[in-house]
């Protein structure tokens, strides 16, 4: 199907210059970096696809919002403008500010978790992850087979196995497991969406056993898009009706603010109507992020969160932010680049197992894609595959990473088609070369979070040619 060429539903204000490097410039400071994008300067790259997290552009409505900041440290009118808008658009009663997601998580976490709980998701984020094992809990993940299936379409990739779970909940008991935890979109499986369906049925079981429901919501708003584009009886709905029905199944969510709800900064902690919970976590936030009614935020960024909560659930701007990124997964997928299948919602995955399979795993093939294609038009992506992954903290052995994915992340409302194409022509030339791409082997390997300061080198170059520290 060909992706749909929507022109942007905004004019541009305000313009950032972008810097441009030679090739030869872009080889030398990827040596400098360690063969690690994530250690490249900003200013060395011309498009920057690592993350759609905080890499979005405000609106004038935003940037005038940041105007009305009070910085008052104890009842700020910003945040009950927020907590106005996490009830308008979530349905949600108590309402606590946070740093970004992981602040929340940090406060949640704890407040949930008994030591050797699981905590059972459809696919964990790593910081999720990380927050989870911090807190002396087992992140499971219960996604569907289909997820793994990059080749296949399937309408909502980030659905769980519901029996699976069950059957797991049954054999391992109630009391073994702490929440349970529907991250919408599912970014590891590729930004993939949720069904209602699906949330039902994940709601229906959590009820049976006696456990709570969250979200890990960073793109409630695009999954409620590809919920309204895919799914039956929900074609006439409103984007907006459709996040309330959403939430309406969980307890609370953690939510990244830098993401759907448009801020550079922020995050929430909310919860539909356990008044005691929500007493226990604003007396956590306190020493863990700030006073309660500014949690680790200014009152002007709490502001433009407020106002992006709003604009986060337009329909113009979806259907534009979808179809751009649908548009750079039809490009490439047209050419023989493999892509997960359907485009996700915030990012394009291509498939490096499938697009380099001269590369075992331990070679890192997503990784070994990233730099070429950074050397090869200056675009930054980022690897989702072994590298992150990493070690067992138990037996130090790499583990098994079910995909070897190159995220490809669109900021929102930052580049336009042009860039888009830029991404895909350069990914194109790549396959017409991919054999020739070597594999990397380490030459630091961090204990802890690896892929964020690793350094590498390619296999079989001579370490003499590399200057690396
Ligand atoms: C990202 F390279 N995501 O996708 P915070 N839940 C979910 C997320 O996607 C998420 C968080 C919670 C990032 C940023 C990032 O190794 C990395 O506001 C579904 O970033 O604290 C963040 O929200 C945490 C990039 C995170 C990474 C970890 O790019």
């Amino acid at each position: 199907m060909k992706a749909a060429h929507l022109a942007e539903p905004f004019k541009i204000k305000m313009v950032e210059p972008l810097n441009m490097i030679s090739r030869e410039e872009r080889q030398a400071a990827l040596v400098e970096a360690g063969y690690n994008p994530f250690s490249l300067r900003s200013r060395d790259v011309y498009i920057d696809l690592l993350t759609d997290s905080g890499t979005g552009s405000m609106s004038d409505n935003q940037w005038a919002g940041l105007m009305l900041g009070d910085e008052s440290y104890a009842g700020s009118n910003n945040y009950y403008h927020l907590a106005e808008s996490v009830a308008d658009i979530f349905g949600y009663k108590y309402t606590i500010p946070t740093h970004q997601g992981r602040g929340a998580e940090q406060v949640l976490f704890p407040q949930l978790i008994k030591k050797g709980q699981f905590v059972l998701g459809n696919m964990h984020f790593d910081t999720t992850k990380a927050h989870i094992e911090m807190s002396g809990g087992r992140a499971r993940n219960f996604v569907i087979d289909a997820a793994y299936d990059t080749s296949t379409y399937h309408p909502f990739k980030g659905n769980f196995d519901v029996e699976k779970m069950d059957r797991f909940i049954e054999e391992a008991g109630a009391d073994a497991v702490a929440f349970i935890l529907i991250t919408v979109t599912c970014n590891s499986s590729g930004g993939q969406p949720v069904s209602i369906e699906n949330i039902k049925a994940v709601h229906a079981c959590a009820k049976k056993h006696g456990l709570r429901l969250f979200f890990d919501s960073a793109r409630y708003a695009e999954n409620a898009y590809f919920i309204q584009q895919r799914e039956a009886g929900y074609n006439d709905k409103a984007v907006r009706e459709i996040v309330l029905e959403m939430f309406s199944y969980a307890d609370g969510s953690t939510v990244s603010a830098k993401k759907d709800p448009l801020v550079n900064i922020g995050g929430l902690l909310i919860f539909k109507d356990d008044e005691e919970l929500f007493r226990t976590c604003q007396a956590m936030v306190v020493p863990l992020e700030g006073f309660p009614t500014y949690g680790g935020l200014a009152g002007r960024d709490m502001e433009c969160l407020a106002r992006g909560l709003q604009e986060s659930v337009d329909e113009n701007y979806l259907a534009y932010r979808i179809a751009q990124v649908a548009y750079l997964g039809s490009r490439l997928r047209d050419s023989g680049v493999p892509i997960q299948y359907p485009t996700g919602g915030h990012a394009v995955f291509v498939d490096a197992g499938r697009m380099l399979p001269h590369l075992p795993k331990g070679q890192f093939p997503a990784h070994a894609l990233a730099n070429e294609l950074y050397i090869e038009s200056g675009v930054r992506g980022v690897e989702i595959g072994s590298l992150l992954l990493g070690r067992d903290p138990e037996t130090g052995e790499q583990q098994d990473s079910p995909m070897e994915l190159l995220r490809l992340t669109i900021p929102r409302r930052v580049y336009t088609m042009n860039h888009m194409d830029v991404v895909a022509d350069a990914l194109i030339a790549i396959l017409a070369r991919s054999k020739e791409i070597k594999g990397l082997e380490f030459t630091y390997e961090p204990s802890i979070l690896r892929h964020f300061t690793a350094r590498l080198r390619p296999i079989g170059n001579e370490p003499s040619a590399l200057r690396v520290a």
